[in-house]
């Protein structure tokens, strides 16, 4: 009899095998390498900007953003003075890690202490791709409401990090803070939860803080 085999884990299973071959290059690098997950407009670029501001003249900092369309993102962060490289999926929901690895062939960044990896906007598809990152962060923002994390339970039960965006219109809404962190807990016993505003600057600081400090328990271990 044969055996069927399920042509996404097919795909996923080469995924992973690509992602590991990342993976040990960042570790061999030395680099931090984050993926960012979260709906459309919640303000992943927006973040990073301010985080970019804030670190640039520190560490040596660089991004993969993926989108289905333009080069805007990418431009955003270019104008910080950091370098970008624009996949365009051309309609994929998700970025996978040979898109990666090709999207670094062809940027041929300088050395980076930190790589941040913009997903597509989209809560779901981008969960199950490894990008060979060392962890991936989910943010959500306070205009979307504070259900998502049961009503999308996979990326907030594996991102190490949940970033709260948008803090800044917890005034004008009846988003529960205390709702979400409990929703977090469940699903990641161990994940942090930060909540930002890049408006405000609430809570960045934290958030670049956490970066350095992953950046440096990075460092200390063997490659
Ligand atoms: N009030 C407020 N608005 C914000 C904040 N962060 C981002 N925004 C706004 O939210 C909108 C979307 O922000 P982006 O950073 O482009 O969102 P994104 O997640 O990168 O969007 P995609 O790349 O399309 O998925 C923009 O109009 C931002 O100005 C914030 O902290 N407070
Ligand atoms: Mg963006």
């Amino acid at each position: 009899m044969s055996e069927t085999i399920d042509p996404r884990q097919k795909i996923l299973a080469a995924n992973a095998a690509a992602a590991a071959a990342l993976r040990s290059s960042f570790a061999a690098a030395g680099t931090l390498v984050l993926n960012l997950i979260s709906s459309p407009g919640s303000g992943k670029t927006t973040l990073l900007e301010a985080t970019t501001r804030r670190l640039v003249q520190r560490l040596r900092l660089g991004c993969i953003e993926g989108d289905i369309a333009t080069e805007r993102d990418a431009d955003r962060l270019r104008a910080l003075g950091i370098p970008a490289y624009q996949i365009l999926t051309g309609g994929a929901c998700h970025l996978d890690a040979r898109q990666v690895h090709r999207a670094l062939d062809e940027a041929v960044f300088p050395p980076l202490d930190v790589l941040f990896i913009e997903n597509v906007g989209n809560l779901i598809c981008p969960t199950s791709y490894d990008l060979g990152e060392d962890f991936k962060v989910a943010l959500l923002s306070v205009a979307e409401g504070d259900d998502k994390p049961f009503k999308y339970p996979a990326i907030f039960a594996r991102a190490e990090v949940t970033v709260i965006t948008k803090s800044d219109l917890l005034p004008y809404t009846s988003f529960d803070l205390d709702a979400v962190r409990r929703q977090v807990t469940t699903l990641n016993p161990d994940g942090v939860l930060l909540a930002t505003s890049s408006r405000t600057g609430e809570g960045v600081d934290a958030w670049c803080q956490l970066l350095a400090d992953r950046l440096a328990g990075k460092r200390r271990q063997p490659a």
